[in-house]
């Protein structure tokens, strides 16, 4: 009996010992803070997926963690993001890989015209890919989170029904989306998304071709007033840290956050997906927009005008001393096997 109670007495001496051990360092130094800097506005599914990551991490870390969100590209903008976040301008960044083909020729080979119907099996598909390759261009940073857009649409003044509406019609596009659009004909313009807004304004584009819950997040809706549902070539996004401040971080929060990767990453995709349906409803309802199915027979053309697209990375990759046709039979392997 007594025995039992000093066990009891030494098992609870040694709980709060252990407990004032870790949480001392924190109530001295107070809780370890982060900055997240991000290029689009509030409210976008970048910003979205964000703010969920920050409050997730704090509610997960119990607050020793706190978040301080940039979006907007008010602490670093949307084509510096990631050196940004090499260089310690930030600690954490998100980007879209996109915005820069050549410097992530892997990981934007998710983004290619290889069949994934939606954003959640493109998110798998890209972490398969970035799991099996682990590419050289991320050696520099954390990886905490990726992401794939929804298949892009077209989103344009006028209407395209057909190969020949599209014939040098400027519409603003990055990456692999670029190499699409010019196989169908059109007048590729690249820029980042947050620029568009004013393009599409002042008529130096006459539209865009990106996922479509663009149309209500940027209020696209009210000069767009058609969108054909092409559903090619996807926007391969991640979310990395430094690696000065993820090494600073104590192993139980590493370990949270790399707990979180998978998770969240899916999370984003799951809720990127169902906003593209209602964003598209949305715009129906309230701007009247005309949706443009091509018929089946019709995209099969299309689709033959997307082969070279993949044969040039392929060859482009190659070039680099990557092994493009592994890569793309892996991706069309990959996407399969997530059921698309
Ligand atoms: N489609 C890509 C990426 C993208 C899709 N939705 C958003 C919202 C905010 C920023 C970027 C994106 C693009 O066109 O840039």
């Amino acid at each position: 009996m007594k025995k039992n109670l000093l066990l009891l007495i030494s098992g609870t001496v040694s709980f709060f010992l252990v407990m004032t051990f870790i949480t001392l360092p924190i109530v001295f130094a107070g809780p370890i803070k982060l900055n997240y800097a991000n290029f689009p506005p509030p409210k976008t599914f970048p910003s979205v997926q964000m703010d969920r990551w920050a409050k997730e991490i704090e509610k997960r870390t119990n607050g020793a963690v706190i978040i301080k969100t940039f979006p907007g590209g008010t602490l670093i903008g949307a084509k510096n993001m990631f050196d940004g976040i090499v260089a310690g301008t930030a600690d954490i960044g998100c980007f879209c890989m996109a915005y820069q083909p050549g410097r992530f020729m892997v990981t934007n080979a998710s983004g290619l015209p290889l069949g994934a119907p939606n954003s959640k099996v493109g998110t798998l598909v890209l972490w398969d890919l970035y799991k099996k390759y682990n590419p050289k261009a991320f050696s520099k940073v954390k990886v905490i989170a990726m992401f794939n857009t929804y298949p892009a649409n077209i989103m344009s003044k006028v209407p395209v029904r057909n190969l020949n509406d599209l014939k040098g019609l400027e519409l603003r596009a990055s990456g692999p989306a670029v190499a699409a659009l010019k196989a169908w004909g059109a007048t590729p313009v690249g820029m980042p998304m947050p620029q568009t807004v004013e393009a599409l304004q002042k008529g130096i584009v006459q539209g865009l071709f990106s996922s479509g819950e663009v149309m209500k997040d940027f209020n696209f809706a009210e000069y767009t007033k058609y969108m054909t549902m092409t559903r090619r070539v996807m926007y391969p996004f991640a979310v990395a840290m430094n690696m000065d401040s993820w090494n600073k971080l104590p192993k139980n929060v590493q370990k949270i956050i790399e707990d979180l990767s998978l998770e969240h990453s899916m999370w984003t995709a799951n809720y990127h997906d169902n906003h593209v349906i209602e964003a598209l409803e949305w715009s129906q309802k309230n701007h009247n927009i005309e949706v443009i199915e091509i018929p089946k027979a019709e995209m099969v053309k299309w689709d033959k005008l997307l082969e070279p697209v993949i044969a040039n990375w392929i060859e482009e990759a190659n070039a680099k001393g990557l092994p493009g046709k592994a890569i793309v039979d892996d991706i069309r392997k990959f996407t399969k096997k997530h059921g698309g």
